[in-house]
């Protein structure tokens, strides 16, 4: 079975949770990782397999804003329902990143879209979509998360002159690495898998259209 290293437990994390977890719940709970959200439900991973997991009535008195509530990628202490599938989240390790972009509606909301992410891909192709004011846009939102940005220019297969993007590219991109990559060819995907492995987390930022799913799907060797 999977343990929460393959979802990027770690020493440090493993630091985090015995500095902070020192309620009387300590004993009961176990860490696990938020995969899922949808309406204060969360699906979390956990040693013991996958729980659907709510707030217990602590954490919603005390949670004041969007921040305040698990979000996809946090890590959170979450308590089994005894013989159940289910659990009951107490509380969430503190974040190294947060990804969130505003909302606009009768208010603005903060929508959150991935914590704890070590590596922001920032996708273009190397065609039509490739805008190197985008880069820049997409660039300021990565460092405001507190994630690395790293360049993927997807598709090489389709394009003659690769170097003239890279070399556009680079000039904007003040030491963020870029890979070039084609998920057709799989040409660049090694690169980028060694970037990846050890259990870091990555979030995709790109427009419709530009390799995303196909890019995921080639560095995880499998339809995901
Ligand atoms: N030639 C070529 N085509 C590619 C490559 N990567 C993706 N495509 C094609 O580009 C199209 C869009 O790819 P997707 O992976 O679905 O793009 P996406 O970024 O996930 O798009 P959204 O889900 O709409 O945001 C599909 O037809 C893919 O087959 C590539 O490296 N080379
Ligand atoms: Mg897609």
């Amino acid at each position: 079975m999977k343990t929460i290293k393959h979802y990027g437990w770690n020493e440090n994390w493993e630091t985090k949770w015995n500095e902070q977890t020192i309620s009387e719940k300590r004993g009961k709970m176990v860490a696990g990782r938020v995969l899922l959200e949808h309406k204060h439900m969360y699906r979390v991973v956990t040693d013991q397999g996958e729980w659907l997991g709510t707030l217990s009535g602590n954490f919603k008195h005390n949670a004041q804003q969007r921040r305040d509530y698990p979000a996809v990628g946090d890590w959170v202490g979450i308590e089994q329902m005894p013989g159940e599938e289910k659990g009951i989240i107490h509380s969430i390790l503190p974040r190294n990143s947060l990804f969130s972009r505003k909302v606009a509606g009768e208010t603005t909301v903060e929508q959150i879209v991935a914590v704890n992410v070590d590596y922001v891909l920032l996708v273009m192709s190397l065609n039509l979509d490739f805008n190197l004011r985008r880069l820049e846009r997409y660039m300021i939102a990565a460092w405001d998360s507190g994630a690395n940005p790293v360049i993927v220019l997807t598709k090489k297969d389709l394009c003659n002159d690769p170097e003239t993007y890279i070399e556009q590219a680079e000039a904007v991109a003040f030491g963020v690495p870029i890979y070039v990559v084609s998920s057709v060819t799989a040409e660049g995907i090694t690169e980028l898998q060694d970037l990846l492995k050890d259990g870091k987390t990555a979030a995709l930022l790109g427009s419709s259209g530009v390799g995303k799913s196909s890019l995921t799907n080639a560095l995880c060797g499998e339809d995901v």
